[in-house]
């Protein structure tokens, strides 16, 4: 039987505050799993702590909040103990490019196959407005009274560096392209990175009136195999383009891990699978 946008939707109602960008990130996300048909049961998203963490309880799927910066290394786990699911991973600018910035690198050389929705709205906005790694430099904010003193981080050329194999830009004012561009991002095999400019309402850094002319689709004639012109592209401020700037095939985490396993049964039993008693009995 065809799937309703109802059946994506917890009995949970979202907290955030009216105007809030990630309503619109929900929205388009819910929508893109329902335009890809993949069952709420079939979907673990994990989500760190941050206004835009609360995504996860929101979606009708399983889910799991985990603690601040930690969405990547738990959506990691969950894909490896459940390679059948689609797992999405759900965080902010501070949960994801402050504490838990380190983690993106090392998902990244492993291609781990989920899809990690980085909600940047450049403030911590759960915690009442303290400057995030992505607040623009001379910016008043709670922790910062006489301007920001530290350069922002330049976001998509460290995901470029990472080789991530999907990388993509859009914004939560833009449903229609952010519904593809997720759509698009959980149909890749390895891991996504779509990275979602959103308005806080409360501690405005980004302004969404402002957003509709600062951001433009990438050139139609941009190769998204071509990493040099797509760090390139990622550099320019003006316009700052949306859509998939990087996608290429490599073997996933998955792929590697059961290649691992064929390598040491092989090596170890005859080809045949190791079962756990045979590990236990060996060290009797
Ligand atoms: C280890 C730890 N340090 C600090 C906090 C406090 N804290 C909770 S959310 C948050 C920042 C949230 O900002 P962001 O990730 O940008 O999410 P937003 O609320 O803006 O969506 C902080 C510092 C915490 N919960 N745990
Ligand atoms: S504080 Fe900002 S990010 Fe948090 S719910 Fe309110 S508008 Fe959204
Ligand atoms: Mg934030």
């Amino acid at each position: 039987m065809k799937k309703t946008l109802q059946e994506y939707k917890s009995v949970i109602e979202p907290v955030w505050c009216p105007g809030c960008g990630d309503y619109g990130v929900l929205s388009a996300l819910q929508k893109a799993l329902l335009s890809l048909e993949i069952s709420p049961e079939e979907i673990i998203a994990v989500s760190g702590i941050g206004c835009s963490g609360r995504l996860s309880h929101y979606l009708n799927t399983y889910s799991l909040h985990g603690t601040h910066g930690r969405a990547v290394p738990l959506a990691l786990g969950a894909k490896a103990a459940r390679p059948d699911a689609t797992v999405l991973a759900v965080g902010g600018d501070g949960d994801g490019l402050g504490i838990g910035g380190g983690h993106i690198a090392h998902a990244a050389r492993k291609n781990v196959d989920i899809t990690y929705l980085l909600i940047d709205n450049r403030i911590y906005g759960l915690t009442k407005g303290q400057s995030s790694p992505t607040t623009p430099v001379g910016l008043t904010t709670k922790t910062s009274p006489y301007g920001v003193y530290e350069d922002a981080l330049a976001v998509l050329p460290i995901f470029l560096a990472y080789d991530i194999s999907f990388i993509a830009r859009a914004v939560s004012t833009n449903l229609r392209e952010l519904t593809d561009t997720l759509a698009a991002a959980i149909r890749h095999k390895g891991m996504s990175m779509v990275y979602v400019l959103s308005p806080c309402r409360t501690f405005p850094v980004l302004d969404a009136k402002e957003m509709k002319s600062l951001f433009q689709p990438l050139p139609d004639d941009h190769s998204r195999t071509d990493k040099m012109n797509a760090m390139e592209l990622a550099y320019v401020t003006e316009p700052m383009y949306t859509g998939v700037f990087y996608q290429v095939e490599k073997p996933t985490l998955e792929d590697r891990l059961q290649a691992e396993i064929a390598r040491a049964c092989g090596k170890e039993n005859g080809g045949e699978r190791i079962q756990i008693e045979q590990v236990l009995n060996s060290f009797a």
